[in-house]
């Protein structure tokens, strides 16, 4: 019967939603987190939002039903990436032929240091993560553009993209096959700024019906005003025109929600974005925690202002 074969597919491979949802999902401070479906389990990579001496490791999560979340300690740390020696933040991992990119900022280009966008490989999504490189995958200013906040998109055509950059610019590069370099468009450029009005940084871009969403954090990011807007557009490349705020602090909730990622349920027009934001009362800028919620659209496509929940 299909209806059960179905059914049963879903049951194994895809994750389950428990009804109790509730934020912050997992404790303690982590920030910038990206969320997303690997098998029947949720997985959200986040920053550990310390200070930058600090942040010298990531830990995953992952869940079955967006509710109880396993901690995975320490997929990969600062002995392992040589040249990151500060400060590690804003990861995102991406599978690839049965491999797991994990894609990072680190250090600080502006300051000197060897520094910017690094990546790692390992054959599980929690690791260990293995640095690919011994050396930054993008390390220089280009466009205004600093090189943190990547996120890497896969096209409806299997071409793989990366969307990055802070101090309010955008770029994009297309990858190679093995992610350890850059491929020049065809008209002979490898960074192509697709800045829209009001971009600060976190970059994100998703498919629904055949449409881009670009998705952006726009803002400061240790202020209250820390907020998500989005442009909808016809290709990877934009143009990527403002359309609206999605989400943005809320006095009885939160401030400072931002820096996010999306998850659709496999096979379903069920959305989620995964975000930070600083509980109420609490004004440190590395005070972030990282929640989940509702993301819904209207009948034409427009993303409807999301409604954070709990506090
Ligand atoms: O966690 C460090 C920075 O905070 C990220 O690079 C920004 O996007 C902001 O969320």
């Amino acid at each position: 019967q299909p209806g059960k074969a179905l059914l049963i597919l879903c049951i194994a491979f895809f994750p389950r939603l428990a009804a109790a949802q509730q934020n912050p999902v997992f404790p303690g401070w982590y920030a910038d987190p990206e969320g997303i479906v690997y098998g029947n389990r949720f997985w959200i990579y986040p920053t550990y939002s310390a200070r930058y001496e600090e942040q010298v490791f990531f830990d995953a999560f992952s869940s079955p039903d967006l509710v109880n979340w396993t901690k995975h300690p320490r997929i990969i740390d600062t002995a392992e990436v040589k040249w990151a020696k500060r400060a590690m933040w804003a990861p995102g991992v991406l599978e690839k032929d049965g491999k797991y990119y994990f894609f990072f900022a680190a250090n600080d280009v502006h300051e000197g240091e060897i520094g910017g966008i690094g990546v790692a490989v390992a054959d599980k999504p929690e690791g260990p993560f293995k640095d690919l490189l011994g050396k930054p995958l993008i390390n220089e200013i280009v466009n205004g553009a600093q090189p943190i906040d990547q996120f890497v998109f896969k096209d409806k055509d299997g071409t793989y993209y990366m969307y990055y950059g802070g101090w309010r610019h955008c770029n994009i590069v297309k990858l190679n096959d093995d992610f350890t370099g850059l491929v020049p468009f065809d008209d002979g450029e490898i960074y192509k700024e697709v800045t829209p009005e009001g971009y600060v940084e976190g970059p994100f871009m998703f498919i629904r019906e055949g449409k881009y969403y670009f998705m952006w954090s726009e803002g400061g990011w240790g202020g209250p005003d820390y907020k998500v807007a989005y442009a909808i557009a016809d290709s990877p490349f934009g143009p990527f025109k403002r359309i609206a705020t999605v989400l943005e602090q809320d006095p009885e909730i939160a401030t400072g929600a931002g820096h996010h990622s999306v998850i659709q349920i496999p096979g379903k027009d069920q959305w989620y974005i995964v975000y930070h934001r600083r509980p109420l009362g609490k004004t440190g800028a590395n005070e972030r925690v990282t929640c989940v919620d509702e993301m819904h659209f209207d009948e034409n496509g427009y993303i409807l202002p999301v409604k954070m929940t709990h506090t």
